[in-house]
């Protein structure tokens, strides 16, 4: 049987993977799940690396074009760190927004602690040195990504806890702090749906929210069960700008999924997982871990991500 062809939003680079353990320093299992950021007219990417013992540390690599060249650091720039106990088995699948109000990067990630994964936050100025502010949410709680600005007075934060009852389930909930370290007025914001849709029991963050006109555009994950393991997919929604516990917008079909080789084959099998995406011109560059083996890149117009979800249910 034929299978229907949709119009795709996102454009795969023909380049893809554009960075895999082959072009590391060092040796290494997987490099993956990276956050994006333009940095001195240059993309960074703050790469997941996931090391022979199983643990990841965080690593910088710096490209002009955010396809090529790609200049890694030779040894890992944010390793777990021993005065940090929530960082025994590793950090992982960071997002960096830049806080123009404090003129300072923030990097939310998961540090994997004993008692499970949780929310870390860490800021730098020039992606070598880096202040903690600790654990900012308790376990289970990872996918968290900063607003760039406060919302009526407050920094706001998205995040995916995890609730075991009366199944497991995760939603994006949405919070706020006064100074980053203190978090509190949690709201639960998008759900997980249910069934045999594409995005039940369990949605994440990918990207941290864009700015647009329109709203903050949301890029989320999906994780759909099947008999042969879990599938991750992407949606989209929109928040009101002023009001971000506001959804305006989400789409009901997943707008990129596994497909190709390194997507549907790696360490885990059918996965795209973006932690930053960037953008240039208009053009919005999505850096997406694959199969939790390698980086890949995939470009769509910003205009015709945010015509798209505008025409999503309300
Ligand atoms: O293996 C797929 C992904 O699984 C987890 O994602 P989540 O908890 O959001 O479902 C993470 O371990 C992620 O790093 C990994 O890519």
């Amino acid at each position: 049987m034929k299978k229907s062809i949709r119009h795709e939003l996102f454009e795969r680079c023909p380049k893809n993977p554009i960075l895999t353990v082959e072009d590391w320093p060092y040796p290494a299992n997987a490099v993956f799940n990276a956050a994006a950021a333009i940095v001195d007219g240059e993309t960074l990417l703050l790469v997941r690396v996931e090391d022979f013992r199983g643990a990841s540390h965080l690593t910088v690599a710096r490209s002009k074009d955010g396809v090529s060249n790609w200049r890694i650091d030779k040894q890992p720039t944010l390793a777990p760190s021993p005065a940090h106990p929530e960082e025994v088995w590793g950090i992982e699948d960071p997002r960096i927004t830049w806080l123009d109000e404090l003129k300072e990067w923030a990097i939310t990630y998961t540090a994997f602690s004993s008692g499970g994964p949780l929310v870390s936050l860490a800021t730098t100025k020039d992606f070598k040195k880096f202040s903690r502010l600790g654990p900012v949410m308790p376990p289970e709680d990872k996918d968290a990504a900063i607003f760039p600005v406060k919302v009526n007075g407050l920094w706001a934060m998205l995040h995916r806890p995890v609730v075991g009852f009366p199944h497991i389930e995760g939603h994006i909930w949405l919070s706020f702090s006064p100074n980053l370290k203190h978090w509190g007025e949690h709201h639960i914001l998008l759900r997980a749906r249910q069934g045999s849709w594409w995005d039940a029991n369990k949605i994440g963050l990918s990207a941290p929210p864009i700015q647009t006109k329109h709203g903050w555009l949301i890029l989320y994950h999906g994780v759909r069960t099947t008999a042969s393991g879990s599938i991750y997919r992407l949606g989209l929604a929109l928040l009101d700008l002023e009001k971000p516990v506001k959804v305006l917008r989400r789409s009901d079909e997943w707008v990129f999924g596994p497909k190709t080789s390194y997507e549907r084959e790696g360490d885990v099998d059918d996965v795209v997982f973006p932690c930053g995406w960037t953008v240039r011109d208009g053009t919005v560059y999505m850096y997406y871990g694959a199969a939790d083996s390698c980086i890949a890149l995939a470009t769509a117009k910003l205009k015709d991500l945010t015509d798209y979800v505008l025409a999503c249910p309300g």
